[in-house]
């Protein structure tokens, strides 16, 4: 706290105030630093200016690492992402107006994918901006980012500064994780108190996210259900990963020997190689189950709602455990909700599971692992071509390798094609290892999800890109290189969005909406910023390039040259397209 005392009240001269002390005060800038240390932060995704210029410089001074982006929704990508592998709200400080809208894309992400961040904007003054008198970057954030996260916050007196923090650490990381808005009027800043008062005012959080146990009862019946299951099945998503009960749900899995498929963020909790991975048999599992136990998945759209088509068309009996209790029925009735944190849901489940537990019927199992070795064998044959140009399975084929070489290395995903088949192509080992578009499908987190990984963990990345994807946070490479992290981005360049091919429908001189410049050379741009460029025509390039960087550690970006006729309009969800409904 010592180094928090800013400033010494005015003093009269010594001799005429006599001996005593001068008093100590602190400001509002290092009552924000100090308490945000107090909850554990470390470093703030940040994009300086008014009126949070001297709060980014204040907390280098204060020891927190500041990562300075070029744009705010990346700093806020990269926070949200942070929060997510870290299980500490991960901060994005932005200036007001403009600056506090380009974060606030970031912020509702993070809330829709259920990882903890807090989006800190200044904001102009309260009097000013209630009268809408035209304050510099006049706008009511509190009320614009309100609907957008899952708590909003506005702190006025320096006073009130421990509490504002404490509940918007408590708010993002309690119950479903989520975005929080904290808005910090620029005056806030310049108020001081005195020190022993304001240190006594910051809160550290006491146990955010507290162990949430569910009913006896609710276990009793979700351990009936799955015991009654001819074909069971698993779904792990991102809420499984999250929690971190890596042990315990590997332990549920493999004791009780149901088949499992990971969504994608949760591909690693256990290796994607694992036996009891359904993964190869995804629609064969998804039509045929008969019981369902969702651990930290929700039945949303990514699974295709739990009903239709893609569930075989009849209804599935489902066991759910979620933190959230009204995520239970939301498109189909769940017969055994379990309502409470997935590490103490599955614990409880597996205190259940005794050594009487009877596996599933050998015939579900074998008829699982034919259609698996079917599409493995089918998968092994296309990777093994290698067409010129490149295709995604070619380019990927490389990919894939060295992260079953490289089990510690994060990989960043999106695009649509690219994303699409890195997902079902490149196997994951570890849990939280893969960092993808999320709930959303949103292009744009790619170097914003780079940037935390190699910032938390200090490990290597491999940021796989689809051209159009990369563009929409590219000049973040910048941003890379400048606190040269490990990071290696790959740009599967096929010349457009989703492909390259497109035709003008009205013949004009103008290219196709999805169509871009044809060969660009997206490995000269990390060039001006002294990065490593690659221009790879060939898995064999490829491979050396990311070899290369993975060895160097230096900051790297690879234009993976890809056939602009490979994949398809939207990947593989082409039919989501209203012309394709239409049919
Ligand atoms: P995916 O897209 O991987 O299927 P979703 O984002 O749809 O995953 O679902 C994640 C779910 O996990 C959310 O419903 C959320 O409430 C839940 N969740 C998040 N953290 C926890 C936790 N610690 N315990 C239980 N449920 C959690
Ligand atoms: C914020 C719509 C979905 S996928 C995609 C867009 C623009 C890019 C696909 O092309 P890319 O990939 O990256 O070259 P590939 O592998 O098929 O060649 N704006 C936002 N989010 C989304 N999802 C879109 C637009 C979209």
């Amino acid at each position: 706290m010592a180094s928090a005392v800013v400033a010494q009240r005015a003093q009269e001269p010594a001799e005429q105030a006599g001996a005593q002390a001068p008093e100590a005060v602190i400001d509002g800038f290092h009552l924000v630093l100090e308490a945000l240390k107090l909850n554990g932060i470390d470093t703030i995704y940040a994009l300086p200016g008014i009126p949070i210029t001297d709060l980014t410089r204040m907390a280098q001074g204060e020891g927190l690492r500041v990562i300075s982006f070029r744009h705010e929704q990346h700093a806020g990508n990269a926070a949200a992402a942070a929060g997510f592998l870290t299980r500490k709200p991960g901060i994005c400080l932005t200036v007001s107006a403009p600056g506090f809208l380009n974060g606030l894309t970031a912020l509702a992400n993070a809330t829709t994918n259920c990882f903890p961040m807090i989006l800190i904007s200044g904001s102009s003054e309260r009097e000013v901006v209630d009268l809408q008198q035209g304050d510099y970057e006049e706008m009511d954030q509190l009320a614009i980012a309100k609907p957008l996260c899952k708590a909003a916050y506005r702190v006025l007196h320096a006073q009130d500064i421990g509490i504002g923090v404490a509940r918007a650490v408590r708010s993002a990381l309690s119950g479903r994780p989520g975005g929080v808005y904290l808005d910090l009027p620029a005056k806030l800043f310049a108020q001081t108190m005195d020190a022993e008062a304001g240190r006594r005012s910051l809160v550290k959080v006491v146990d955010p996210a507290p162990a949430q146990r569910p009913a006896l009862e609710a276990v009793q019946r979700a351990l009936d259900v799955l015991r009654s299951a001819k074909r069971p099945l698993v779904i792990l998503g991102k809420g499984a990963a999250y929690a971190q009960a890596d042990a315990d749900i590997r332990a549920l899995i493999e004791k009780t020997g149901m088949p499992y498929l990971p969504m994608s963020m949760a591909k690693g909790l256990l290796p994607d190689n694992h036996a009891q991975s359904a993964a190869a048999a995804r629609s064969y599992v998804l039509q045929e189950a008969d019981v369902v136990l969702l651990v930290g998945a929700r039945l949303n759209w990514l699974l295709s709602h739990g009903k239709g088509k893609t569930w075989g068309g009849t209804p599935k009996q489902f066991v759910q455990i979620d933190i959230s209790p009204t995520e239970m029925d939301s498109n189909v009735a769940i017969g055994a909700p379990l309502v409470g944190d997935v590490a103490s849901c599955v614990q409880a489940l597996l205190e259940g599971v005794d050594a009487k537990w009877a596996p599933p019927p050998a015939e579900w199992l074998r008829a699982i692992a034919e259609r698996r070795d079917k599409n493995l064998a089918k998968m092994a044959a296309t990777l093994a071509a290698n067409p010129v140009p490149m295709n995604f399975h070619s380019a990927l084929g490389v990919v894939r390798n060295i992260v079953r070489e490289r089990p510690d290395i994060y990989l960043v995903n999106e695009g649509a094609n690219t994303l699409d088949f890195a997902r079902s192509i490149v196997d994951m080992y570890q849990p939280r290892k893969r960092l993808d578009v999320g709930t959303w499908g949103i292009m744009g987190i790619g170097m914003g999800f780079a940037v935390a990984a190699a910032v938390t963990t200090g490990k290597p990345v491999i940021a796989v890109e689809g051209d159009s994807a990369f563009g929409f946070s590219g000049m973040e490479i910048e941003t890379i290189c400048r606190y040269e992290l490990p990071v290696c981005v790959v740009v599967f360049n096929n010349n457009g969005v989703y492909r390259g091919t497109d035709k003008n429908l009205g013949g004009g001189k103008d290219v196709a909406p999805t169509v871009f410049v044809k060969g660009a050379r997206y490995d000269k741009m990390i060039e001006a910023f002294g990065g490593v460029g690659v221009h790879a025509t060939t898995p064999a390039e490829l491979e050396q390039g990311i070899r290369q960087a993975l060895a160097s550690g230096r900051p790297t970006l690879i234009n993976a040259v890809i056939d602009e006729n490979a994949g398809t309009e939207s990947g593989r969800i082409t039919s989501l397209n209203p012309a394709a409904a239409k049919k």
